[in-house]
């Protein structure tokens, strides 16, 4: 095997975000650009010689050109074999439970998720750990670094792999082995999920559709949801993966799912409505008549989750990201568990994961999962929920007012301001920081007494690091929240993501419009903040 050293110079911006490097299908396109990262990815690894690593992708546009350069920098790095899925496929939480169950050293994750595909859309490239999740701070910082001093790759000459073709073969010296995307996965899910109940439920007639959104779900859902549990065909719509994702937007929220969730509000609309997105790793829940926030899809699976075989001996504790509402908090001080709060992004919950302090976690940014894997997993989320309704024999309504009688409700809703100025969202993010010392104890309104307000700083308690500025938060006596900070996986400009929460107790009004729920809230964050007046948008790009 001839290994090739080429000269290269840096790029200033490969700096992983919120889930690893995002950017233009047309920066990633630059001389060397995926060279550059993927080399300074490996040259952040200890102890790579020999080892296996795990490479696949959500079938974006450019995931093929990628894959290939990824193999053969693999193999002149010194890896002694790559796994790949079957044409470069692997869903993020497929690739998550491929690294774990193979043992594997790492795996590289060419999604850029929920943001779209295409020769003008986005690309990503992200590396995990052998322990299945999103890298730590400390290496993607570590490959940051790198990649601004970068002089040289390594690759070698030697042709494509066939990666329609399920078996073994070589490049160069390291053997690749093309693995069916969808087995081992499926496997994983039938020992969580009582599968002979779920069928039962279809099997009596109970109706729903999945929105696959012509991204990575596709093969995951058919294979699952139609073989084995039963689920007539054209229960999966859009099951394809596509480059271009059919030119949609796979972001499962109510912008993009807006069809399937008017059908849902229907009475001729099937009983359960769900969508993944891009790397299949989100979850949008819709029952007849009832949209689940992410929240509260967090909330109520924590405190269903022993209904499923996979966690009958119930749960050992919660995390949820800093913006995600507190209504996990109420389930797991009702069942005394571990409840931790962490920084946007799946990477902060490993460590909690395999310490065994937590069970379930989730993301106010429709993520949940548990610790089969080390990502969110959309899928997963999905069963979860046919599980708990094959045993509760209920509708997604009644088992979320339910919740909320003898919990009580956290209204909560996101406003995103997606592709602002960047100067301006920056400016806008630092004065309303440097309010904050002086909003404690002030009063807004009747009710509304700010108890805290701070930048908020995550102490992991399993390894001590620390993760400063990960989003304003300001808090209120009674329970409300309102949470700012900018997104770290646009693209383009700056997104502003603006979040809200208030509390109605048990016994409360758990019947009110959101918006209107929030209203004051609502309007006293644009009085502190002034998005719309400071970016001169009448409204948010996007409602969630
Ligand atoms: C967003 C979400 C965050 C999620 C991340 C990756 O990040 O807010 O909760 O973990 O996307 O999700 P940000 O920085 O834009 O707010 V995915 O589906 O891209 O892997
Ligand atoms: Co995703």
């Amino acid at each position: 095997m001839m290994i090739q050293t080429i000269k290269t110079t840096p790029y200033s911006d490969q700096k992983p975000g919120t889930s690893g490097l995002r950017k233009r299908v047309t920066v990633f396109k630059q001389p060397h650009y995926i060279e550059n990262f993927l080399q300074a990815i490996f040259d952040s690894l200890d102890g790579i010689a020999g080892q296996t690593l795990v490479i696949g992708g959500d079938g974006r546009y450019y995931n093929d050109v990628v894959i290939q350069t990824a193999i053969r920098m693999a193999a002149a790095n010194g890896f002694g074999k790559v796994m790949v899925g079957q044409n470069g496929l692997l869903s993020t939480p497929a690739a998550s439970h491929v690294i774990r169950h193979y043992k594997a050293f790492g795996g590289l994750v060419l999604s850029a998720s929920h943001n779209p595909g295409g020769p003008d859309g986005d690309f990503g490239i992200k590396y995990n750990i052998g322990k299945g999740g999103p890298a730590p701070e400390a290496i993607t910082e570590a490959v940051y670094e790198r990649s601004k001093v970068i002089e040289r790759y390594k690759t070698i000459d030697a042709p494509d792999v066939a990666l329609q073709q399920i078996g073994t073969q070589m490049s160069g010296d390291m053997v690749v082995e093309v693995i069916d995307p969808v087995t081992d996965y499926a496997a994983l899910m039938e020992t969580l999920f009582d599968f002979e109940a779920i069928a039962k439920l279809f099997a009596s007639g109970f109706t729903m559709t999945f929105d696959a959104m012509n991204a990575i779900t596709g093969p995951y859902a058919h294979a699952i949801l139609e073989d084995r549990l039963g689920a007539p065909k054209g229960t999966v719509k859009n099951g394809t993966p596509l480059p271009d994702f059919g030119k949609g937007h796979p972001d499962p929220n109510l912008v993009y799912c807006k069809d399937m969730f008017d059908l849902l509000m229907t009475p001729e609309g099937p009983d359960f409505g769900a969508a993944s997105d891009g790397d299949g790793d989100r979850n949008l829940i819709i029952g007849k008549n009832r949209f689940v926030t992410p929240s509260d899809s967090l909330a109520l699976l924590a405190a269903n989750a022993h209904l499923a075989p996979g966690y009958r001996d119930g749960i050992v504790g919660i995390a949820r990201s800093m913006p995600t509402s507190a209504a996990a908090d109420r389930v797991a001080e009702k069942l005394g568990i571990e409840m931790h709060e962490t920084p946007t992004g799946w990477k902060f919950f490993g460590n909690l994961l395999d310490a065994g302090r937590v069970t379930i976690c989730g993301e106010e940014s429709a993520g949940t999962g548990s610790d089969h894997v080390r990502e969110k997993d959309g899928l997963w989320a999905v069963l979860l929920w046919l599980n708990i309704i094959a045993v509760r024999q209920q509708s997604v309504d009644q088992i979320v007012r339910e919740h909320w009688a003898s919990y009580g409700r956290n209204y909560y809703t996101r406003h995103d301001y997606e592709e602002v100025d960047a100067a301006i969202a920056g400016t806008l993010v630092d004065d309303l920081r440097a309010q904050l010392p002086g909003l404690v104890g002030q009063n807004f309104g009747e009710d509304l007494q700010v108890a805290y307000a701070d930048d908020f700083k995550y102490h992991d308690p399993v390894d001590g690091s620390t993760s400063a500025k990960q989003g304003i938060r300001i808090g209120f006596t009674d329970g409300s929240r309102i949470v700012l900070r900018l997104s770290g996986t646009g693209t383009v400009g700056a997104t502003l993501r603006l979040y809200l929460e208030r509390y109605e107790a048990a016994d409360g009004r758990h019947d009110l419009d959101t918006q209107v729920a929030l209203g004051p809230l609502i309007a006293l964050s644009e009085r502190l903040a002034g998005i719309q007046q400071r970016t001169g948008r009448d409204e948010p790009s996007v409602i969630t």
